[in-house]
């Protein structure tokens, strides 16, 4: 699997629509993919899935250059409902068609019914014309990383929760992401972002920036109940070598300070019953490290104005060769996700 810092062909996204995942009616969310799509379709090629109720307001609010594409899905969440695409180096690429369970199915799943989610995968890479290989784990693409040169970088609250694979035992569990990743070495990290309702993706806490260098959401607060999982997740991350015998350089992002859920973003999600209720005074998982990157560009989360400008300009620093930039992520964070958990590249072949 290449990295996503290597070159794209596209990207893709879905629209989100369910009034009891997202605020009014999904408006105010529409609005912020929007911006996520634009910041990305003036870099690269964009692809968004709409399902066919919504095609008349996603047109109104997506940049004309991206491409809108008839596919209906439970959620928007095209990190994780998607494939992962690999490539051989000789030209050809393929899409692995995961298993997904709606991060956890009759186990703390966040709704109970993902019969559209489980088909987004194979009608994503048929209509990039590729072939698919279908794997027989279940696993979401926000809870892996690649470095693109052998190495998965994965949580064990995720990929070992026993919501996910509870047959398979972590050798096999790496044994799959070797296989269909084209990876050899598999770096687990511990437990995942504090109060991320994905059981802990690795996308909302740490990625690589490059081969060999990891960025890592941040707290110096000792009484941050994330403060004591990052520095295990340091700890781990500056005790191990990567697939190619490097050490990693561990690069700190300041995390945002608290965000909790408003009374007013709460009281506009329609409780249907089947998705997780969202609840006045529920703290939100804000982490900048939810950040895509595209082609010539990084595109990354606002989330808090004490902590923004420190974030993007770390950013900077850490891709000179890339422009940053900042869009709203808020309104993501309202349903779980950020821009990362959104987007799902296709690598350049
Ligand atoms: O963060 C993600 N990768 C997805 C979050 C899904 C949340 C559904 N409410």
């Amino acid at each position: 699997m290449p990295a996503e810092f290597a070159p794209h062909e596209a990207t893709w996204m879905l629209w989100p629509h369910r009034p009891d995942a997202w605020r009014e009616q999904g408006q105010p969310a529409q609005r912020a993919y929007a911006e996520v799509a634009a910041a990305i379709a003036a870099a690269e090629p964009l692809r968004v899935g709409v399902r066919g109720s919504q095609i008349e307001a996603a047109s109104a609010l997506l940049p004309a250059s991206a491409e809108i594409v008839e596919l209906d899905s439970d959620d928007a969440w095209m990190r994780d409902v998607g494939p992962s695409f690999v490539t051989n180096g000789g030209g050809d690429r393929r899409g692995v068609d995961w298993q997904f369970n709606a991060w956890g199915g009759r186990d703390g799943g966040l709704y109970p019914n993902w019969d559209l989610d489980i088909e987004v995968a194979a009608q994503v890479i048929e209509i990039e014309g590729d072939q698919r290989y279908k794997a027989p784990l279940v696993l979401e693409g926000g809870s892996i990383h690649v470095d693109g040169e052998g190495t998965c970088l994965t949580t064990e609250e995720c990929l070992l929760n026993k919501n996910r694979n509870p047959s398979l035992t972590r050798e096999q569990i790496e044994g799959h992401l070797c296989d269909y990743l084209g990876v050899e070495k598999i770096l687990w990290l511990g437990a995942g972002t504090f109060g991320d309702e994905t059981d802990g993706h690795v996308d909302n806490l740490a990625c690589f920036i490059r081969p060999g260098v990891v960025a890592l959401t941040w707290t110096d607060e000792a009484a941050h109940p994330q403060h004591a999982i990052s520095l295990d997740a340091r700890r781990r991350l500056e005790a191990i070598t990567d697939a190619r015998g490097r050490s990693l350089q561990v690069e700190l992002l300041p995390m945002p300070s608290p965000l909790p859920m408003s009374e007013a973003e709460a009281a506009g999600v329609v409780a249907s019953g089947e998705v997780l209720p969202r609840l006045a005074g529920d703290e939100l998982a804000g982490s900048y490290v939810n950040f895509y990157i595209c082609n010539g560009r990084i595109v990354a989360p606002l989330l808090d104005q004490r902590t923004d400008e420190a974030a993007m300009a770390k950013l900077a620093e850490l891709f000179p060769e890339r422009e940053v930039v900042a869009v709203p992520g808020r309104e993501i964070l309202l349903g779980g996700g950020n821009i990362h958990c959104i987007t799902q590249q296709i690598p350049a072949v």
